[in-house]
């Protein structure tokens, strides 16, 4: 396999040098930046798999990182080569994407839940080599995916495995055993290590097109996100950060996340699930102070501890809440019940990262969505015609700055929708900015459905379903629901007498090997599609008879 270059767009020369000398960018690989950390801290643990028992200290971590890069490295995988990665959260995610930071192989974060359509896809786009799974999580047998998945994405080479692998795949925690001879292979890869300015991973876009895009995020820019957040996080070597929502995410990842701890030398608590009977537990047992969740687990976590008060969230002291919309009244919640501090996020895997401060007035910790994380991060609210509308006029932000890529990997189509004139990106959110700089997120203009905090492309649900015979116009939209805020309800007009059944598009949708959460919920046929008078379907009209359908019923 030889990569394209020009898959990845880069930054212009001259912002890219105000980045460096300003301090943004170090020109210092992700994985240099844990060795310092354990260079200081080597007996600290690093690592608590709250599943399984495994901790690891620091030292251990850094040996079984380098240990796996150099064995990664000697199965034929070089630097550059990209891997699939669809591990469920545990110490093994976070040894293997060390260990790919160390070698400048690039992870590329798919999700458990993705399932061949995804799989396929992401695997063809990035051209990996390898793919690296669980043996199986609930029943379902990640090894059979992977033997589906290898004729169809031609690159595939090696399939990895957690737990028990079969003849022919790779057992994933041999490969990550602990090394013979740790400060050679640290020498060996320190003097290989990637440039500042190489691609360190690839993040899933939350999709606006029919099509999921890659985000190129490099070691400079990345390493500046984790660093950014942990300022305004509080993060330090004393936390302990719990990760319960799948860690390739970039908000449970990097903002602060899982990397920003092992920047500093703090402790990482893993959890395969954030289901608060089994978290709180262990937010007790490892007194951890900070974790990241959605809006939807937020909730749970209030109503779990309403009903049982318990006494086992003493130690924590910070409750990160984003990937959607907050309501203000459930953010009013989180002090009195939790006892913590709520620090709302608005952010993105294409850059761009808001924070409410941990010393923000109440007001606005509750009703606002933050500001940025970075005094280089710039923000427009612009309308239609990209003029800048005056503070407290919702309208479309556009974003650059120095952790914010200036386009999609080998995607030029996106980037042209997505991507304005001098680099901006435009993130399809509709925004206000508050005189005092904070932002509170109105609403969007992009055709995305956000389930909880995934992310679903209503054109890339439209495109699968018109494989249906009997289909004349299918339309997939928002449906509120009072846990996930949204789900996919999908309208159907048919081209003759038999209708379409929900049984049918997930049937379907299943068959085709699409994840779960895209999956609609409901199905609504309807003589006629209304269209707007350009012509297109009318989705705001959509939303609202779904909205009042749904009403008529509670
Ligand atoms: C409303 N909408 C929000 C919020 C994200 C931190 C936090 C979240 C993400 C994320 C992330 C929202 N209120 N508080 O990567 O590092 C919606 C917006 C946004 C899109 C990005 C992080 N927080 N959103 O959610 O790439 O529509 O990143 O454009 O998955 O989520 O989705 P994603």
């Amino acid at each position: 396999v030889k990569h394209s270059s020009e898959g990845t767009v880069p930054w212009p020369a001259e912002d890219a040098e105000r980045y460096r000398a300003e301090g943004y960018w170090e020109d210092r690989p992700l994985g240099a930046w844990v060795h310092e950390a354990a260079q200081r801290f080597p007996d600290r643990t690093a690592v608590v798999d709250g599943a399984d028992g495994t901790r690891m200290s620091y030292a251990e971590l850094v040996d079984r990182a380098d240990a796996a890069a150099e064995r990664l490295l000697g199965l034929g995988l070089r630097r550059d080569d990209r891997v699939l990665v669809v591990l469920p959260n545990g110490w093994q995610f976070v040894v293997l994407t060390l260990a790919c930071f160390r070698a400048g192989i690039i992870p590329v974060m798919a999700l458990p839940a993705h399932r061949r359509y995804e799989l396929r896809f992401l695997g063809n786009l990035a051209e990996a080599r390898a793919i690296v799974a669980a043996d199986e999580i609930k029943g379902f047998d990640y090894q059979e995916l992977a033997d589906e998945l290898r004729p169809e994405v031609p690159t595939l080479e090696w399939t990895l495995v957690s737990g028990v692998p079969r003849e022919g795949n790779v057992g994933l925690e041999e490969l990550l055993r602990p090394g013979e001879d740790p400060a050679g292979a640290r020498a060996r890869l320190d003097a290989a290590a990637p440039a500042g300015t190489d691609p360190a991973l690839f993040l899933l876009s939350g999709g606006t097109t029919g099509l999921p895009k890659l985000i190129t995020r490099t070691h400079n820019d990345y390493a500046y996100n984790i660093r950014a957040c942990s300022a305004v996080a509080g993060l330090t070597e004393d936390s302990v950060y719990l990760v319960s929502m799948p860690v390739s995410h970039n908000f449970p990842l990097a903002c602060p996340g899982v990397l920003g701890a092992l920047f500093l030398g703090a402790r990482v608590v893993t959890l395969p699930s954030p289901n608060p009977a089994r978290a709180f537990p262990v937010i007790a047992q490892e007194a951890v102070t900070i974790t990241a969740v959605v809006p939807a687990v937020a909730q749970k976590w209030i109503e779990h501890q309403e009903e049982h008060r318990t006494d086992q969230l003493g130690t924590l002291q910070v409750l990160q809440v984003g990937g959607s919309r907050m309501p203000d009244e459930l953010a009013r919640r989180v002090r009195p019940v939790l006892g913590c501090t709520l620090q709302q996020v608005f952010g993105m895997a294409e850059g761009l990262i808001n924070m409410t401060r941990l010393d923000d007035p109440e007001e606005v910790v509750c009703t606002t969505q933050g500001r940025p994380v970075s005094p280089a991060d710039e923000i427009r609210i612009v309308d239609a015609l990209l003029e800048d509308l005056p503070d407290g006029t919702p309208g479309a932000i556009l974003t650059r700055g120095p952790y914010t890529p200036r386009g999609y990997y080998a995607a030029p189509e996106a980037n042209a929708k997505s991507f304005e004139e001098g680099g901006w990106y435009a993130s399809g959110d509709i925004v206000e900015r508050r005189p005092d700089g904070n932002l509170i997120v109105q609403g969007r203009d992009k055709d995305m459905i956000n389930r909880g905090g995934e992310k679903v492309s209503a054109e890339e649900i439209e495109s699968l379903v018109y494989q249906i015979p009997g289909l004349s116009i299918v339309a997939a939209v928002s449906m509120p629901d009072p846990v996930l805020g949204e789900k996919v309800c999908l309208y159907a007009q048919m081209a003759g007498e038999d209708p379409l059944t929900l049984e049918q598009v997930q049937e379907h949708l299943k068959k085709a090997g699409v994840a779960a959460y895209k999956i609609p919920e409901k199905v609504v046929v309807v003589d006629e599609i209304p269209t707007t008078k350009v012509g297109k379907i009318d989705k705001k009209a959509l939303r609202a008879d779904i909205a009042q359908r749904m009403s008529l019923q509670a």
